[in-house]
């Protein structure tokens, strides 16, 4: 990998194999052949999502499948994470938010994608009745999930049909049958206002769900981009490249070109179907069985060999979605803090814990009174990070909030905790959180309360406030040269 510490980042690869071959020239990748979906996968998920530097996962020749299709899992570990955004390999998860924020979304450039007559899409077309969703390797992922989930590693693309604009969203989505798969919206999604827009004028939704593809149109598809932008616009921005789509043959809905996979059909209001239990971010197999609305396939589209990209949550701590998720969102909250007028707004850290979502560090220098809540309330609601948002912890710029423990010690030892801590109620949650009562859910008021921590130094007395003890860098350098050797194994 050249270096490229000091210039623009630069993205690449266009799409799922041109990233493949990124990751094998790492020496990062394993092949895996002839495991079961029923099994195996969901267990090679198991063994490897968590760690920080575990392999990109290959696996051919899954029994009971088509020759040559494959699943893919495991994309962002390792070094391969920077070269995924257009850094050097290598690059930290801070160094690698904060290049992402100003690289991209300080000016964000919008891209238009542009239509093309063919791709390697279309290398393979399955219609009507020759539609079989089961052919592809979807595994069961969790012990105890419902069924095979397709849709992990997934977005799907739909048209808002009052003001004309595309989304991409992912949504996961479970095999019904050979014709039919879950799409599971939740309220306030891109996807799911598109939906209940078509629903209201009794028409059923036009979709498109890629299944693999290029991985940062995944990681888009999933993360919170602005209301009324297509996620696929910003990545040709972000690429310097436009995304070139081909239109789909039944309802005329574009998708990329290069994709491994992508199911095309209409969500109908009428039509649910039970699924789940499934084993979600939060670590719970926290919906149960629910009625789903259903994307009933017209058509499938796939590349010769195709590649199933699998993103599985695998619950209680950091695993792959939450080592991506945090990079990205950690970059958007401070852009939306900044664009919102908070000033001097230092790291903010969605942290891995929570699938990136549920806690939130945010370091501020301080420079009036109310700075720290206006900081903490605007980030428990700004656009990309209020939904699901349950902790914001505010602390002085002397903290560093990627670090868990700096941030936990801030927080027990800075606050007061009835005078620090404000609630916000009625907030926007996600079906994955189990703490909404059963009530709730029946109701669909999917709304819980946040908590606010401020944890600076009180503004009003805070040169009184006791200094900390860690110790300057003079010191802590000075400590490791003369006795850090203390710690070696051989001495
Ligand atoms: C792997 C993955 C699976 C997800 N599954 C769902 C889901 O099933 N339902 C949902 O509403 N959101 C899901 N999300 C979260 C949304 O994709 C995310 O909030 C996104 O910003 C929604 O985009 P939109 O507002 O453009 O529709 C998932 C995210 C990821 C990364
Ligand atoms: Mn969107």
């Amino acid at each position: 990998m050249t270096d490229r510490s000091n210039s623009a980042p630069h993205i690449d690869y266009d799409d799922l194999r041109e990233w493949l071959a990124i990751a094998e020239s790492l020496g990062e990748v394993k092949h895996v052949l002839g495991a079961s979906w029923q099994e195996d996968i969901g267990l090679a998920a198991e063994a490897v999502l968590r760690a920080e530097n575990g392999p990109c996962v290959v696996f051919e020749d899954i029994q009971g499948c088509p020759k040559g299709f494959r699943l893919l899992l495991n994309m962002f570990a390792g070094q391969r994470r920077a070269p995924t955004f257009g850094f050097p390999a290598g690059t930290d998860k801070w160094d690698l938010s904060n290049g992402f924020r100003e690289a991209y979304l300080t000016q964000p450039k919008i891209l238009p994608h542009v239509m093309v007559e063919s791709g390697p899409v279309f290398e393979n077309i399955m219609l009507g009745d020759d539609v079989d969703v089961e052919k592809f390797p979807a595994p069961v992922w969790h012990e105890k999930d419902g069924g095979r989930y397709i849709g992990t590693g997934t977005y799907s693309i739909t048209r808002d049909p009052d003001e004309g604009w595309l989304n991409a969203g992912a949504y996961r989505a479970q095999v019904h049958d050979a014709k039919s798969v879950g799409v599971l919206m939740a309220a306030g999604h891109h996807g799911q206002i598109h939906r209940e827009k078509y629903f209201a004028r009794g028409e059923k939704m036009p979709l498109v769900m890629v299944l693999g593809g290029d991985p940062l149109a995944f990681f888009y598809g999933g993360t919170e981009a602005p209301y009324g932008v297509f996620e696929l616009d910003i990545i040709g921005g972000m690429r310097g490249r436009p995304v070139e789509m081909v239109t789909g043959k039944v309802t005329g809905l574009p998708f990329p070109a290069n994709a491994e996979i992508v199911l095309e059909g209409y969500v109908s209001p009428e039509r649910r179907e039970t699924e789940g239990p499934f084993g979600e971010w939060t670590g719970h197999y926290a919906g149960g069985a629910s009625q789903v609305h259903v994307l009933d396939i017209k058509a499938i589209y796939y590349r010769n060999e195709p590649i199933l990209l699998g993103v599985p949550p695998m619950g209680a701590g950091p695993d792959e979605m939450a080592r991506y998720r945090a990079v990205m969102r950690s970059a958007m909250v401070k852009q939306n803090m900044v664009a919102a007028g908070v000033p001097e707004v230092q790291k903010v850290w969605c942290h891995e814990v929570g699938g990136s979502r549920m806690l939130h560090g945010v370091s501020i220098k301080q420079r009036y009174p109310g700075h720290a809540v206006q900081a903490g309330m605007i980030a428990a609601q700004c656009g990309a990070a209020a939904y699901a948002s349950k902790y914001v912890v505010v602390v002085d710029d002397d903290v560093d909030v990627t670090d868990l423990e700096q941030l936990m010690w801030a927080m027990l030892t800075r606050t007061e905790p009835k005078q620090s801590i404000q609630f916000i109620e009625g907030s926007w949650d996600s079906p994955a959180d189990p703490v909404l009562t059963p009530e709730k859910r029946a109701a669909r008021d999917m709304t819980h309360s946040v908590a606010v921590i401020n944890a600076c130094r009180p503004f009003h007395w805070r040169d009184k406030f006791p200094p900390s003890n860690a110790p300057s860098a003079a010191v802590a350098k000075k400590a490791k040269e003369k006795f850090g050797w203390l710690l070696d194994a051989k001495s």
